[in-house]
């Protein structure tokens, strides 16, 4: 299965990014809780050079919690400054206060060398992983529009939201990584990717395969599979009949399945799924088992998908 990100629609991203980037003092990075690694763009450090930077892993009430807990110990472990977000209230807040302590700080080392001046940040991210939902959250309002618009470019609007920090308004398209074929199937699960070219029905045999290996009792109940012992196309065909998906005649509805099954992992349906296992960090305690959440199957519940996939890059 061939996943592409159209060259042009990349090259767009890259030059509106720089001629952003240029214009900001600190970079607000988002990336899927549930692909921590695969989400973030490789190309990031170069462009943002040495500008400061906090992480936000975002959609975590769709991610595994313990695997998070473990992902933030392994940024913690890089020194990178991170939290799980969420979109409510409390981390809305308690993000805000990471920028403006990451900001403070800043403005502390530029006072001292006697510069004075309001610190400026930007939010960048992979399409799709809610930079548009951060930014109108940050602001407590809709300032900046939500969906799957890639690329919009709108004139600069820096917004005000703390005595001496400004936030850019338009958030910066970063591209996915997609060299490592795993980690771009799995990109196109979550929807990261969804305007570039790929087989929908493949990719929803291999996300339906992948759940019935990791949450089994979820994905039969949820699709209503009465022969979970198939593989491929017949799986498929297992949700049109258990779902009702027919066409005139007793014809399956295929493209019905496909959508409705990306959708509903993609909402979290079937329980909270992290694809993407945090690499063991020494020097900490290993991460401790918690009750599982009551929507998830008690089986399996804590494991990333199979096939985990090496784990290369920082
Ligand atoms: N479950 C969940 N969905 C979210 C979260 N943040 C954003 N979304 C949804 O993800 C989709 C993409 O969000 P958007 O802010 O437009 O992403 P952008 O492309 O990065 O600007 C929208 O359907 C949002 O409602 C979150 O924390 N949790
Ligand atoms: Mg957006």
């Amino acid at each position: 299965m061939e996943i592409q990100w159209y060259p042009g629609h990349m090259a767009k991203a890259k030059r509106t990014l720089a001629l952003q980037l240029s214009k900001v003092n600190l970079a607000v990075e988002l990336c899927d809780a549930r692909l921590p690694l695969s989400s973030r763009n490789p190309e990031l450090d170069r462009l943002l050079s040495a500008k400061k930077r906090v992480l936000l892993l975002c959609k975590a009430d769709l991610a595994e919690p313990n695997q998070t807990r473990g992902w933030l110990a392994y940024f913690a472990s890089k020194g990178v400054e991170a939290m799980a977000y969420d979109t409510t209230p409390q981390k809305t807040k308690q993000a805000k206060a990471m920028i403006e302590k990451a900001a403070a700080e800043m403005l502390e080392r530029g006072l001292n060398r006697g510069m004075k001046k309001t610190i400026r940040a930007m939010v960048v991210g992979v399409p799709n992983v809610g930079k548009s939902t951060f930014i109108n959250r940050l602001y407590g309002g809709a300032i900046t529009e939500v969906g799957d618009r890639p690329g919009v470019t709108r004139s600069n609007r820096w917004v005000k939201v703390g005595p001496y920090l400004e936030v850019l308004d338009t958030p910066g398209l970063l591209w996915p990584k997609l060299t490592d074929k795993l980690a771009a199937v799995r990109l196109a699960y979550i929807g990261t990717i969804r305007d570039a070219v790929y087989d929908q029905q493949a990719l929803c045999i291999r996300l339906l395969q992948d759940l019935m290996s990791v949450r089994r009792a979820a994905t039969c109940e949820r699709f209503k599979i009465k022969n979970p012992d198939v593989e491929g196309l017949a799986l498929l065909e297992e949700v049109c009949h258990g779902r009702g998906f027919l066409l005139k005649g007793g014809l399956l509805d295929t493209d019905r399945a496909c959508a409705v099954v990306l959708d509903e992992f993609r909402e979290g349906k079937l329980g909270r799924i992290t694809l993407e296992p945090p690499p063991p960090v020494k020097s900490e305690p290993p991460v401790k088992s918690e009750p599982l959440e009551k929507s998830e199957p008690p089986e399996k519940s804590e494991q990333p998908l199979k096939e985990a996939g090496t784990l290369e890059r920082d």
